[in-house]
């Protein structure tokens, strides 16, 4: 039987960004996104065919790293509103058939945690819930003490902080306000599962599990030189990870109708396979990261020439690599795709290319094969942030990435021109609901800026406007929820090259094939397509061009569709 989390479509709601309702009595709000506003859009969500909603967290946290470092996991964040309007947001969700999957953030809690505070104290029982060193000793006599290990983080800063109270460092792979839990105490686990039991019994339909695959550090021992984060190979997907989650699974998930995908930071097919395999009893699926870095160095922090070519090469693998993908293409940690990938924001001016290549973005991941995930703002084509500079930039890795280039004698223009194409605030900035103050997103000066292109890109502009973004992400839903070859047909690489890639999908005799120009120059269709190019006119256009005369324009996506 297949499970219905593979026949929906789901959408990401990055909570802050997403929308402040009124305070009481209409007072102003807060200028940070809430539960209420989230409520308040649901009907939108679901004419857009949304049937799964993955709410980044709202769980009590100081916001250090954005509600990513949680200290109460049983608590919601008085910014985000209270229990009662959770519990309702399930029920609102729940009459519209959307289901609510919760983002479980278990490799490290807040430092304001009790868990936390209780364990500076060397003898508490808690002590064993984290992972404090003593420093190692100096190398020479009368030399300073050293750190406990060479490891570094993924915010760009150390990973060891020293506690006064406690006369030892404590371990932490991201902020040092998000100390990492320690998974060689079982005791750490049997309190995970009840925060999983928790928020299934509230009414959750399964988790976001971040950075799930480097949570049980199976060493401490010094890690290779690398331009990554050194130490990697001492936490990345250890046989103790595989435990946790199959024990996880035996013990929770597996007396509920719900589903996990994994946030699997650095990881490979063959580890994917193992965090992911049907047979294996641990993660329903996963995402991945390798086909947002095609044209990045570092991660996604310097910019290097696109290829359609690399991306197909790349796509291809995980399409067949997997027996189900989550497919993904924005998220709140990465640039806003038709930034990305797509012509940008092309000002409205005529001829620009802006909306034609948000459509042709979304042609291509409505008609790859899995659970299809969109990003908050995604179905309007927001694009990257227009900050003029560093101090309008809250993202606490975009700061601690200045400061490592400018160690660097990295210059400021560069260094800025790195940071606007990688900052997870290009994700963050408030969704575009209308052009009235603020986007419509607050009735208060939001936490973080408005991108100044909301008059021409926002929701209210696009809803009644049957050639918008916004529609075209709609046709697209709405094709590939009736239609199962869409949904998990075969993937079938078809012809790339730097600007060109076509694919097909498909089953038991149907097919249907994507043409996509991902480039502002027009490019000819290759011998390879003979076959599309008998087919009738395209099925779905982002140009509407009934013929395409052996050729895509600039920014064009076709998609065709044959059965035999
Ligand atoms: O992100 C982990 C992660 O992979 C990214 O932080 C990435 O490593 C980083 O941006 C460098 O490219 C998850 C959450 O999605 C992120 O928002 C949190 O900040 C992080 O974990 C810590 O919880």
């Amino acid at each position: 039987m297949k499970p219905w989390w593979k026949d929906r479509v789901a959408y990401q709601i990055y909570p802050r960004s997403f929308r402040d309702s009124e305070g009481p009595g209409g007072a102003p709000g807060d200028g940070i996104g809430d539960i209420q506003g989230i409520i308040s859009r649901l009907d939108e969500l679901k004419s857009l065919g949304i049937g799964i909603i993955w709410l980044s967290p709202v769980y009590k946290s100081p916001g250090a790293d954005n509600g990513y470092d949680i200290s109460d996991y049983y608590a919601v964040d008085p910014i985000f509103g209270t229990m009662a309007d959770m519990e309702r947001l399930f029920a609102e969700a729940a009459k519209r058939d959307i289901r609510i999957i919760m983002d479980m953030v278990i490799n490290h809690t807040s430092d304001e945690h009790e868990w936390f505070q209780k364990s500076r104290d060397p003898s508490s029982p808690y002590r064993e819930y984290y992972i404090w060193r003593p420093p190692k000793p100096a190398k020479k006599p009368g030399g300073k003490p050293r750190l406990p290990n060479n490891w570094t983080g993924f915010f760009m800063e150390d990973v060891w902080e020293y506690d006064e109270k406690s006369g030892e460092y404590y371990l932490h792979l991201f902020h040092k306000k998000q100390p990492d839990l320690n998974y060689q105490n079982p005791k750490v686990l049997e309190e995970i599962k009840k925060i999983f039991r928790f928020w299934l019994d509230k009414g959750a339909a399964g988790f976001r599990c971040d950075v799930i695959n480097i949570i049980y550090k199976a060493s401490l021992e010094d890690g290779k030189k690398s331009l990554a984060v050194r130490g990697i190979e001492h936490y990345q997907s250890q046989e103790g990870n595989h435990a946790v989650l199959r024990e996880l699974r035996r013990d929770v998930l597996d007396k509920y109708d719900c589903f996990t995908v994994g946030e699997t930071v650095m990881v490979d097919l063959p580890e994917a396979k193992l965090l992911c395999g049907e047979s294996r009893g641990e993660l329903d699926m996963l995402f991945y990261f390798e086909h947002l870095e095609i044209d990045r160095r570092i991660a996604r922090f310097i910019p290097k020439k696109f290829k359609a070519s690399k991306l197909l090469e790349v796509l291809t693998k995980w399409q067949q690599g997997l027996e189900w993908n989550a497919v993904y293409l924005e998220n709140h940690d990465q640039p806003r795709v038709v930034s990305h990938f797509g012509a940008g924001d092309d000002g409205g001016k005529a001829g620009g290319y802006w909306a034609r290549s948000a459509k042709m973005l979304a042609l291509m991941e409505l008609t790859l094969r899995g659970t299809v995930f969109i990003y908050q703002g995604q179905e309007i084509g927001m694009t990257n942030f227009d900050f003029k500079s560093l101090d309008q930039v809250k993202d606490v890795e975009s700061h601690n990435l200045d400061r490592l280039m400018k160690k660097l004698h990295i210059p400021g223009p560069l260094r800025w021109k790195w940071i606007k194409a990688s900052s997870r605030d290009n994700a963050r900035t408030p969704v575009q609901w209308s052009s009235g103050a603020n986007a419509g997103f607050s009735n208060s000066r939001p936490w973080l800026g408005v991108n100044s292109n909301y008059r021409r890109i926002n929701y209210e502009s696009q809803k009644n406007d049957p050639a918008s973004v916004l529609n075209f992400y709609k046709k697209l839903i709405a094709l590939r929820l009736e239609n199962e070859c869409l949904k998990s047909g075969a993937f079938v690489p078809l012809y790339a090259d730097t600007r060109l890639m076509i694919y097909s999908r498909e089953l038991e005799g149907e097919t249907w094939t994507a043409l996509l120009n991902f480039s502002g120059r027009t490019v000819k269709l290759p011998f390879a397509t003979a076959g599309v190019r008998s087919a009738r006119e395209p099925a779905v256009s982002n140009t509407c061009r009934a013929d395409l005369e052996g050729k895509l324009l600039p920014w064009e996506g076709a998609l065709f569709h044959q059965t035999s």
